[in-house]
This record gives C-alpha cells, sequence and structure tokens, in this order.
C-alpha cells in the first residue's frame, strides 16, 4: 500500500477533490521534483529524468537512479515553498509535503507551523531561544508575524477584548508530545502581558503543585501529567487577570499502588522522602524511598536532573502562595506517608478457609497513627467487608487478594481524594474575593488519542474523550472555513464534509450503545468481562464503527485508526465502588483531611455534585459508574469550549528517546494523523483551500495574458486568465473579494509562470552576453 492515510475515505469518496493524492491533477513530468515512497514508508524526494508510457525514471540527491509506475510519484512542491511559515500555502498538500516542510522546519528550530487555523508544536527536547522577554514583546506588540504559542495566546487575548467572546486554547497532542509545557508557555505569556495584580503568580505556582501530585515518571516521559487539566483564566473588565479556576479530569489512580518497571509513582511520594525536614520524618515516622513497597516495584527512584528534595521545597512554598496553611501542608505530607505505609501493611492467614487478617506491625500501627484512626477499626476495614443481601447486612471475611485489593483501594482512594482537596483549595485562593466578568480565557491540556499493545479501559475513556474532542474540534474549523466562504459568496454547497458521528454515536446511543452496554452490565450481578464482550457484539456488530473479536475483546474504529480493546477488569474498573468500608474507617478518623474525604466521598456517591451528570448520563446515581461520571465530565467540558472561540495546538513528538535533532517521519505522520491535522488539511482540500485576493492573481499571472490588459479591472483580469488556462469551472470559485481554487490548481499557473519567466530571464541574460 503506497499511503496510510484515509484509505478508507479516498475510496468512498466520488468527489474528484476528495483523494489524498490529486492525481487527477499531476502528470509526471520531465525535470519536476516528486516524492516516492520508498519500501520502508519514508518518502525520498526525487527528480524525474523522463518519462516513458506510464513509467518514469527517477533519480535522487544521493546519485541513485531507477524506473518506477509514474502513478505512484506525488508532486513536490516548488522549491519557494519549501518551509513556509503555513501548511495550508503549499501548492500541493499532500502527506510527504506536509511531512517535509514540517522537517524542514524542525530542522532549523523553528518548531511552530500553522496548518491553516491551528498551530502545529515539534517538540524539540532541547532548550530553544524562542522564549522570554524579548519575544514577548514581540508578539506582543505584533512585531513578529511567525507561529508561535505567545500568537496564538495573544490572539486569544485580543479577540476576547474585541469580540467579547470567550476563548479557549485546546492543547492535544501524545505522551510527551508537549502539552503540558506548551501550556504553560501559554499562562505564562498571558501572566506577563495581562498580569498585574499578582494573581497571575499563584496562578502560575498551580503548575508545580499539580505537576508534583499529578504527574509521574512514565516510559514516556519523565513528568507525563497522568490527569487532564482545564484552567479558566479570568479577566477584569479592563482585561486584566483577575483569577481563575482548575478543573481536573481522570487522575489514574492505579499508579498509586502499581507502576511498570522503570516507572514511578506520583513525584510527590519522592519530593517527600527526599525533602522533608527532620522533625518532620520523625512526625511522619518517614523513610526513604526505597523503603515503602507501593515505590520499590518498579525499582526507579530517581530521575535524570531532577532533585527530589529541591522540588518538595518548590511545592511547598508554591503551596504558601495559594494560600494553603502551614499545618494543611503537614496534613498533607501525614495523608501522603500513609498511602506509603499502607502499602507495607502485609497479612497473615487466620483461619482454614484462608481468611486473613492485617499483621499488627509498625506499618499497621503507623497507617493508624497518620490517619487517626483505631488500629481495630483499621484491621477490620482491611480484612472484611460488609455485605447487604436482601436487606440484610452481613460481614464477610477476606482472604487474602481480596484483603489486598482492599488495601489498595484504601490507598488509592485517599490519594485521589487527597488530589481533589488540593485542586480544592487552589480554586479557593485563585478566586477568593474576585468579582467575576465572565470574560475568560480557558487552556485545555489533556491526553491525547492512545493504542497499545493491550487497551484497557483507560484508554477506552481516553479515546471517547478524543473522539468528542475531534468532533468539536472538525465542527469548530469546519464553521470557520464555511463563514470565510459565505463571506465571500462562495457556493458552499460544493464543500463536502464528514465527521466523525458515527463513532460517536456507537458510543453514545442509548439503549444500545457501548456506555449504555458497559452500564447496564457494571450493574447486572452476574455479569462479568465475558458476557460484556458477548453483549457488545450482540448487539454492536452491524455498527460500521465496531467489530466484534475473539474472546474477551472488541474493535473501534476511531477518526485517527482502530483500537482493539481488552474488556478485561472493564466493569470492575468501571465500578469502582465507593467502598461504604473505607467511607466509615475515614469518618472515624481523628485527622482533619480523612473526615473531609469521606464526606466529599459520600456526598460523591449519594448526589452526584454535578447536577447535569444525571440528566445528561441518564444513569441511577446511586450506581454512578466511573464511565458515566466521566462521561458528564466531557459533556460540561464539551459544552465549556462550545461557548468559547476555540484555538487549537497539536503537539508532536518527533522521535521516541527524546532526543533532539531527531525526525522520524513515520512517528510524525502518525501523529499528524492521530491529532486531526491531516484531517485539517484534508477538509481544507475537499474545499477550495487556495486563495488569492483578485489583485494579487491578477498581478502575478496578468503578464501572462496573450491580449493587453492594462486598462482592465483585477477582476477581469482573474478571468481572462481562468480562461485562457482553460482552468475548469468546478476548479475554482470567484468571490467578491478572492479567488477560490481546489487544490493544486494554483500549482500548474505556476509552472507556466516560471516557465515564461525564466525564458524571458534567458533572453536577458543572452541580451547582457552581447553587450559584454
Ligand atoms: P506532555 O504533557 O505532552 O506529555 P510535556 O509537556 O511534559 O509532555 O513535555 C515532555 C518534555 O518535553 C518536557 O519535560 C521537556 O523536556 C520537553 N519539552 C516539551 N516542550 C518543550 C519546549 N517547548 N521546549 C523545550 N523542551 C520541551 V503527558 O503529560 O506524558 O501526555 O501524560
Ligand atoms: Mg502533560
Amino acid at each position: 500500500k503506497r499511503h496510510s492515510v484515509d484509505d478508507k475515505d479516498v475510496n468512498q469518496s466520488d468527489s474528484p477533490s476528495r483523494g489524498w493524492d490529486d492525481i487527477s491533477v499531476y502528470n509526471a513530468k520531465k525535470k519536476q521534483h516528486a516524492w516516492y515512497q520508498a519500501p520502508d514508508g519514508n518518502w525520498e524526494l526525487a527528480k524525474i529524468i523522463s518519462v516513458t508510457g506510464t513509467e518514469s525514471l527517477i533519480s535522487f540527491s544521493e546519485g541513485k537512479v531507477c524506473k518506477v509506475p509514474s502513478d505512484i510519484l506525488l508532486p513536490a512542491n516548488p522549491e519557494i515553498l519549501d518551509g513556509v511559515d503555513d501548511l495550508m500555502q503549499l501548492s500541493y498538500l499532500s502527506e510527504p509535503s506536509v511531512l517535509y516542510n514540517l522537517q524542514y522546519r524542525y530542522d532549523r528550530d523553528m518548531i511552530y507551523s500553522k496548518a491553516g487555523a491551528v498551530l502545529v508544536a515539534i517538540n524539540p527536547f532541547k532548550n530553544i531561544p524562542l522564549y522570554g522577554k524579548d519575544y514577548v514583546e514581540g508578539y506582543k506588540r505584533k512585531k513578529i508575524g511567525r507561529p508561535h504559542v505567545y500568537a496564538i495566546a495573544d490572539i486569544a487575548i485580543r479577540e476576547m477584548i474585541r469580540d467579547e467572546v470567550n476563548q479557549s486554547i485546546v492543547i492535544s497532542g501524545e505522551s510527551g508530545a508537549g502539552k503540558t509545557e506548551t501550556a504553560k508557555i501559554a499562562m505564562k505569556y498571558l501572566a506577563t502581558v495581562r498580569g498585574g495584580s499578582g494573581i497571575e503568580y499563584e496562578i502560575l505556582k498551580t503548575n508545580p503543585i499539580l505537576e508534583g501530585f499529578g504527574n509521574a515518571k512514565t516510559s514516556r516521559n519523565d513528568n507525563s501529567s497522568r490527569f487532564g487539566k482545564l484552567i479558566d483564566i479570568h479577566f477584569s473588565d479592563i482585561g486584566k487577570i483577575s483569577g481563575a479556576s482548575i478543573q481536573t479530569f481522570l487522575l489514574e489512580k492505579s499508579r498509586v499502588v502499581q507502576c511498570g518497571e522503570g516507572e514511578r509513582s506520583y513525584h510527590s511520594f519522592y519530593q517527600l522522602c527526599a525533602g522533608a525536614s527532620p522533625s518532620l520524618r520523625e512526625k511522619l515516622n518517614l523513610k526513604n524511598a526505597h523503603e515503602y513497597k507501593y515505590l520499590q516495584q518498579s525499582n526507579c527512584y530517581t530521575i535524570f536532573g531532577v532533585d527530589d528534595a529541591e522540588q518538595f521545597r518548590i511545592v511547598m512554598d508554591a503551596l504558601d502562595v495559594v494560600h494553603v496553611s502551614k499545618e494543611d501542608q503537614e496534613n498533607v505530607c501525614q495523608m501522603l506517608a500513609a498511602v506509603l505505609w499502607l502499602g507495607n501493611v502485609t497479612f497473615s492467614i487466620v483461619d482454614d478457609e484462608n481468611h486473613v487478617e492485617p499483621v499488627i506491625d509498625e506499618a499497621l500501627q503507623t497507617v493508624a497513627k497518620l490517619l487517626g484512626c483505631q488500629i481495630k477499626q483499621l484491621q477490620l476495614t482491611l480484612s472484611t467487608r460488609e455485605m447487604k443481601v436482601r436487606g440484610e447486612n452481613f460481614i464477610k471475611k477476606l482472604t487474602l487478594a481480596q484483603a489486598i485489593d482492599a488495601r489498595d483501594a484504601l490507598a488509592k482512594s485517599i490519594y485521589s481524594s487527597l488530589f481533589d482537596w488540593l485542586v480544592e483549595q487552589i480554586n479557593k485562593s485563585l478566586s477568593a474575593g474576585k468579582r467575576r466578568t465572565g470574560r475568560s480565557i480557558s487552556i485545555l491540556d489533556i491526553y491525547g488519542f492512545e493504542s497499545f499493545d493491550v487497551n484497557s479501559i483507560e484508554q477506552f475513556c481516553i479515546n471517547y474523550a478524543n473522539e468528542r474532542l475531534q468532533q468539536h474540534f472538525n465542527r469548530h474549523l469546519f464553521k470557520l472555513e464555511q463563514e470565510e466562504y459565505i463571506q465571500d459568496g462562495i457556493d458552499w454547497a460544493k464543500v463536502d464534509f464528514e465527521d466523525n458521528q458515527a463513532c460517536l454515536s456507537l458510543f453514545e446511543k442509548k439503549p444500545l450503545g457501548l456506555l449504555s452496554l458497559l452500564d447496564e452490565e457494571t450493574t447486572f450481578p452476574k455479569a462479568t468481562d465475558l458476557s460484556f464482550a458477548n453483549k457488545l457484539k450482540q448487539h454492536l456488530s452491524s455498527h460500521p464503527c465496531f467489530r466484534g473479536e475473539r474472546g474477551k475483546a472488541f474493535t473501534v474504529y476511531h477518526y485517527a485508526g482502530e483500537v482493539t480493546y481488552d474488556t478485561t477488569g472493564f466493569l470492575e474498573k468501571n465500578r469502582d465502588l465507593l467502598r461504604i468500608d473505607s467511607i466509615q474507617l475515614l469518618s472515624s478518623c481523628t485527622s482533619e483531611l480523612p473526615q473531609i474525604f469521606a464526606s466529599n466521598m459520600l456526598s460523591q456517591s449519594e448526589n452526584p455534585s454535578v447536577g447535569s451528570v444525571k440528566k445528561l448520563g441518564g444513569v441511577d446515581s446511586q450506581k454512578l459508574s466511573v464511565m458515566s461520571k466521566f462521561k458528564g465530565e466531557l459533556f460540561q467540558l464539551i459544552q465549556c469550549l462550545g461557548n468559547t472561540r476555540s484555538h487549537f495546538i497539536r503537539c508532536i513528538k518527533p522521535n521516541n528517546s527524546h532526543a533532539p535533532g531527531i525526525y522520524d517521519q513515520q512517528l510524525v505522520l502518525q501523529q499528524l494523523k492521530c491529532c486531526g491535522v491531516l484531517e485539517v488539511v484534508r477538509i481544507s482540500r475537499s474545499g477550495f483551500p487556495t486563495r488569492m485576493t483578485h489583485q494579487k492573481f491578477a498581478r502575478r499571472y496578468g503578464f501572462l495574458l496573450l491580449d493587453n490588459v492594462a486598462s482592465r479591472d483585477p477582476l477581469s483580469v482573474s478571468v481572462a486568465i481562468l480562461n485562457q488556462f482553460g482552468i475548469l469551472p468546478e476548479m475554482y470559485q470567484v468571490g467578491y473579494t478572492k479567488l477560490f481554487f481546489r487544490t493544486g490548481q494554483i500549482g500548474k499557473l505556476e509552472d507556466t509562470r516560471n516557465r515564461t519567466l525564466n525564458g524571458i530571464l534567458r533572453v536577458q541574460s543572452c541580451f547582457r552576453g552581447h553587450k559584454a
């Protein structure tokens, strides 16, 4: 197969403009440059030496020559277009042209490019001198016009003020692509140009806190965010930052109790172990990181170039800034230590039915002390489960595996409650006493599309979220396009467009969609992962975006590619029962935070804080599952974004070794596809992507006209050119101010123009030669 992008679309489409390759408008010609795809999938630039019949002889820069079928070549852009700021300026918007242009720029440290309205940011994996005061000034004063995060942030501010419309900056990309760094760069710009009251300083300080508690070293990023984040930055009437609020999504709880080889749990644990003062260590009975079982399992304690002790101080200072008292800071540390010690709790078998009880040792005693609960009560929570059967309560004793589950569940719920509590404190501080004017810029830093060898409910949630965001993205950009067409009086019906609604309905349809069926199985007592998988196959097999797989798996055709999900653990993880035993234990604690956690958990399980969840999710609030909670949050998020004007930044990771200067074509291509950049290009290609004002067009090509044009207006000159060159009527449209062309059309005119100009130059140099 020659190209991997949108094959499906290309084949399904009957519109001539929809194909990716524009074969219809490209004839291989001698001396032209063209793209050739090598067997390894990489594209190489070649020069056409000769064309015979359906074959072309091509040569590569290293001197190699070969004969290939002409129709597998793609046209290359003229050199003059090398490294243009905006991919849409390319005459041929093919896959290799896009890849090459981005690489050309990346090699020159121009990591930011535009794809129409979208900013593409390629992670440099090194410090590049594009930031700081001078650049901020440059963008603020509009002295620099090159694509940049600063430019996006600046447009957001201007449009918010000018149009009185709230703005959002939506950042996506895969793990390690640079989303969080980009979000910080945008925040810093806003703080620098629109700060003043001091609150911007507080806002910036939320970063080390959220990263400390919500980021971890993974195999793909030493500082990987394990949650999604939306920060709304509020502005006063005079356009100065007046406050902010933060919303987080789906913290990865499982990392607290387990993580893979070479990865780490949350930074906060290592920071505490490395940075706590001697008196705090004594109070918390704190040991070194490698003495805690939860941290031992991955055999990785440090991150190259990171000083956890120093980070601890930075986080504590940041907590000062957002008005978390010293006492509360100590409470936070106490909870971290309690989680670490919980992991060290061990069990011994106490009867001949393999029931266990926790061993009363230093670990159990320390946990009880840190939480402020009775040892007896803690023991009970970790070794029994209260069950309700036919209205009657009874106590079930736990086996070792069940007890470990209970212990880990407690650790996870303490940690995620702690995270939520911190976010709440930050929000209190950032909004304290500030009057809201309603103007805001929101920045969304959210996990991108994921596809691994084995995909579980986490990927299912994340990819569903991306599917939703993608629709927002498509519709938004499409609307922008549409507006421009309509403004210029162009016939809009000639542009066809298709979005990912089908895949979204696969998820959301009621009662027979993925989410409804998952929730239904989750509440069904006898259901198993297998019965869930079978149910999906039974009801959804005819859906175009679904395919049943053997055993417990199923495949979804996402906009970014197909992903096979393994349903193992889906039901259990979706249930994530707010174990009433944990809540009881925490509410019996004398320490302050556990009590707050318990009441928050209770209120969450009884009446979901988000009233609209019930309405939107349609699920019994008593049994609010992880998925329906997430779906509710996601709907709210999309609704919020829908009320803003969005600006999109797509972060791209150029290689998997986190090294500067390496550009892996296939990896970049895959991401351009996943984050919708190629889709933007496709949407644009499906319309009339090349635009030029009548004046410019007449100026540029008017001299090619055979009859005299001096006296005519730009529009009639333009029309004369179009006629003379036989540009087919379906290939262009004439707007009030601009001409709109289908992709590739301008290339033809450029060819003629260049040939003519070269001819003139040759004649001139001939003359000069004669004179000399
Ligand atoms: P992510 O947010 O997209 O991943 P990060 O923003 O954490 O990725 O970036 C990963 C690393 O790339 C950073 O720690 C920096 O070392 C480097 N980096 C990113 N952007 C820049 C930049 N503009 N200049 C210099 N270095 C940069 V994840 O949170 O894992 O999805 O879950
Ligand atoms: Mg991140």
